[in-house]
């Protein structure tokens, strides 16, 4: 309502500028967190379990990522045959900004694995690699941006390692436990600015934004789509695989989520709101931080429902626009690079543009035609994030029914272990102190 009051004024740039401070401080605070928070949750994370318990929880998640993902490109593709945003007369051609630059599938991929195992940990924190085409020669390069699917497959193998080392990996193991705590006890003071921030920021973005009355036929229709397709899959699908799995009320379980879907909408970026998410899933949920440690930082960098709804969408619309008709082979590979593009989003430098331009030529989509979507693009990215943090969040309350009797066993062996105190295994002795410490500091917050 803010933002829209503002509207009238026509405000500058310079002045829509400052008016989004407050957000932009946000945004960084929250940016700030996540690389500490990611490391120290998964190196704990999968230290605390046993091997055998981190693997099964481990293939659980996937194939909830991958099923939910299939869906959801699923319920894109229906939406989008049946509302046919794309027929009628072309669009006069939205404003074309920034050229596309050849990009090959296969450099991408390579890229991909290429980031899994970053030379250098430090500039996996600010850097990833990025091939790009010199005249028709492949040259690697560097580009800005986390490099979050390097530090997720160290941490997780870091973890790995700690947790098989009992007592002598048990200085890392309160280090990295203890960085975790500290690290979500400042997620506790900055959750106090979110309202503010998130305020700012999206009063912010509605000031900025050029008029709505241009946003009519083929791209009002398109957006409506994907709109639709966002709100069936968040809104049905998901909670009611949650109920069929868990029996509970998947809806009072949202409403905890709702500071971290509120985050997701004002920022845009499933990792920014990371921090939100596990203090909504551990403090309003009570989900076993165990799991929300394990399941969580995953599922940011690889589980992308919206994202892949939206590329599927959007690769139909400009086929229908450029008045191709697509075969069910086609539309199958459309639904397969989708899938693979949101699942690898996180590990491909410059994602936005270089997934879309993978979706399009691998059936042989004009990828000049991305400019027609930019418009709304913005929009479409909170809504997709929304989408993506609450299959996420699902995703972890999900894994957990799944894995509780690997949880109360390993319960139940800490418990046993209270009897004989000098007998008892190292790594027990361990858990258990974690345990306590949770406990402590659970009353203390
Ligand atoms: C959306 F969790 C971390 F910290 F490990 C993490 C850090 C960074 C996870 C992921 C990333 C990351 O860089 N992700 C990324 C996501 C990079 C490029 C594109 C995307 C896709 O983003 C979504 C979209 O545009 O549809 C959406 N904005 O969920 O954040």
């Amino acid at each position: 309502m803010l933002g829209f009051a503002l509207r009238p004024y026509n405000m500058s740039a310079r002045e829509i500028k400052y008016f989004s401070f407050p957000g932009e401080l946000l945004m960084r605070m929250l940016q700030m967190l996540v690389l500490p928070l990611i490391v120290s949750s998964l190196v704990t994370g999968i230290s605390s379990l046993d091997s055998k318990a981190s693997g099964k929880m481990g293939v659980r998640a996937i194939v909830y990522y991958m099923l939910t993902t299939f869906i959801a490109v699923f319920i894109g593709i229906v939406m989008v045959i049946i509302i046919r945003p794309g027929k009628g007369n072309r669009d006069s051609p939205v404003s074309s900004s920034g050229s596309i630059e050849s990009v090959q599938a296969a450099d991408a991929f390579l890229d991909l694995i290429r980031n899994m195992f970053p030379p250098n940990l430090v500039e996996a924190c600010f850097k990833q690699v990025y091939t790009f085409l010199e005249e028709t020669v492949p040259v690697s390069g560097s580009s800005n941006g986390v490099n979050a699917l390097g530090l997720v497959v160290f941490s997780m193998c870091f973890g790995l390692v700690i947790g098989n080392m009992k007592q002598q990996g048990q200085a890392l193991r309160e280090f990295f436990d203890c960085l975790n705590d500290a690290i979500m006890r400042l997620v506790a003071i900055i959750i106090w600015y979110a309202p503010v921030g998130i305020l700012f920021l999206i009063a912010g973005k509605i000031v900025e934004m050029k008029d709505l009355a241009q946003v009519g036929g083929q791209l009002g229709m398109y957006t409506v789509c994907v709109i639709i397709g966002l709100l069936i899959h968040g809104l049905f699908v998901l909670p009611l695989l949650f109920f069929l799995v868990t029996r509970r009320n998947p809806y009072t379980f949202i409403g905890g989520l709702l500071q971290a879907l509120i985050t997701a909408l004002g920022t845009s970026s499933s990792s920014a709101t990371l921090p939100i998410t596990f203090r909504c899933l551990e403090e309003n949920n009570h989900v076993d931080k165990r799991v929300t440690r394990f399941v969580l930082p995953v599922g940011a960098t690889i589980n992308m429902d919206g994202t892949a709804l939206y590329e599927a969408v959007a690769a139909i619309f400009i086929a229908q626009v450029n008045d191709m008709d697509l075969n069910f082979g086609q539309i199958l590979t459309i639904s397969i690079t989708a899938t693979a593009a949101s699942i690898g989003a996180a590990g491909i430098p410059q994602a936005g543009l270089v997934t879309m331009v993978i979706v399009l030529t691998s059936v042989g989509l004009p990828t000049e035609d991305i400019t027609l979507i930019i418009a709304v693009d913005w929009f479409l990215d909170r809504l997709r994030t929304t989408t993506n943090v609450l299959g996420d969040s699902l995703g972890a309350g999900i894994v957990e029914h799944l894995s509780r009797q690997e949880l109360q066993n390993q319960d139940a062996e800490i418990g046993n272990s209270v009897i004989e105190e000098n007998e008892k295994p190292y790594q027990l002795i361990c858990q258990e102190n974690d345990s306590i410490r949770h406990r402590n500091s659970e009353t203390t917050m």
